[in-house]
């Protein structure tokens, strides 16, 4: 019973400040996005892919968070936009205050869009709110058919499925129709996209849904 209350308490501290964040992105005119996936899915190959699509149309900016090592940060600030590397020392995901924290380092860009990373990880991150507009999880063909109904939360709570990593079709027996039946499973109203951050494949596909849902924020 101690372990819920707790639990609980956490969840509605952390609750509290993704609504004060939301108000400032709100304010702030910037749209938020909260990447999700198991590690090695692709979400900075993505975030790579989606910078230099739109550089020229809107500006970006990324908190990301890993348990250890500044690796995604370098590779994100090597495309030259605003980019804060939370390290979460152990921790399997991030809450509102880290960043919250790490969005003070943000305040003197002009953010359009504002990328937050998540760690590496399909059960933890799905229930904390961080003041985003959407959750998006990535599923790469690499990972198998079942991850949508293994770990349903995070499918739930998301807008959107990325299926990942579809230049690997001709060398894997993973089916990319049967994991968007399962995301539709435990979401119907998840948006899917099977996408290739190798090829570009489907990522044009990707922007103008999420450009469209910026424009009507
Ligand atoms: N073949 C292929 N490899 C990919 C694709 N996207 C990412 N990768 C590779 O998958 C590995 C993990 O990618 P990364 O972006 O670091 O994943 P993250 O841990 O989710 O941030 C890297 O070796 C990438 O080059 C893809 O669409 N196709
Ligand atoms: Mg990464």
């Amino acid at each position: 019973m101690e372990v819920i209350t707790v639990e609980r308490k956490i969840l509605e501290k952390n609750d509290a400040i993704a609504s004060e964040l939301r108000k400032e992105f709100r304010e702030r005119h910037q749209f938020v996005i909260n990447l999700l996936s198991s590690p090695g899915s692709g979400k900075t190959s993505l975030i790579e892919r989606m910078v230099v699509k739109t550089r020229n149309d809107f500006s970006s900016a990324v908190i990301v968070g890993d348990v250890q090592t500044d690796n995604d940060a370098r590779r994100i600030s090597a495309l030259d936009i605003p980019v804060v590397q939370i390290v979460t020392n152990g921790g399997c995901h991030l809450e509102a205050n880290l960043v919250r924290d790490a969005y003070k380092n943000l305040m003197n860009f002009k953010i359009d869009l504002l990328i937050i990373e998540n760690v590496g990880n399909l059960v933890c991150p799905a229930g904390f709110d961080l003041g985003e507009d959407m959750k998006i999880v990535l599923s790469s063909i690499t990972e198998g058919e079942d991850k949508p109904v293994k770990y349903p939360v995070v499918f739930r709570n998301s807008s959107a499925v990325l299926i990942n990593k579809i230049d690997l079709k001709p060398y894997l027996s993973c089916n990319a129709r049967i994991i968007k039946e399962n995301a539709l499973k435990v979401n119907p109203s998840i948006n899917v996209f099977e996408i290739s951050c190798k090829t570009d494949e489907g990522i044009d596909e990707w922007i103008s849904w999420l450009v469209l849902n910026m424009k009507s924020k």
